[in-house]
């Protein structure tokens, strides 16, 4: 069987406190497009053509939170190029951990957010786009 191919790749970051022993996740509230704006994410952005999925991560977390990052174990989606978006993108999400600096919203995002992850409704009911809905469902079961 043959599986759609989506053309865009995009790649997204779990960013936990702790890759052994999760406590906390970092969530981020986009500016940017107007569209997206207000609505809560896990950070990343598109992959650039020759780039890894977890290079281009590296990448994105470098530009948008100014940080480096331990990437872990994907949270594999329901197809082989992860998390479907929508018609023409689907995003890989990978768990990672900060290894150096502080995150800050350096780049299409108002807010950053560590969200303790017992608070199940509360990291559920952020107001995310509605196409990371069914990650952080799956995320909050990996965890519980
Ligand atoms: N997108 C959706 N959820 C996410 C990310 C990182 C991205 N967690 C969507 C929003 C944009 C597109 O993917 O339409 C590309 O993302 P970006 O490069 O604007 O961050
Ligand atoms: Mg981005």
């Amino acid at each position: 069987m043959t599986q759609k191919t989506y053309p865009v790749q995009v790649v997204g970051a779990a960013l936990v406190d702790d890759l052994d022993h999760p406590a906390r996740l970092l969530v981020a509230c986009r500016s940017a497009p107007e569209a997206l704006a207000g609505l809560w994410e896990f950070p990343g952005g598109k992959t650039e053509p020759g780039e890894d999925a977890v290079a281009a991560l590296r990448r994105e977390l470098r530009e948008e939170l100014g940080v480096e990052a331990d990437l872990g174990a994907e949270i594999p989606g329901p197809h082989a190029q992860g998390w479907p978006l929508n018609e023409r993108m689907a995003m890989r999400v990978f768990w990672g951990s900060v290894s150096k600096g502080v995150p800050e919203p350096l780049e299409d995002h108002s807010e950053l957010r560590w969200m303790n992850l017992s608070d199940v409704d509360g990291i559920r009911n952020l107001g995310w786009i509605p196409a990371d809905l069914p990650i952080v469902e799956a995320l909050v079961h990996r965890v519980s």
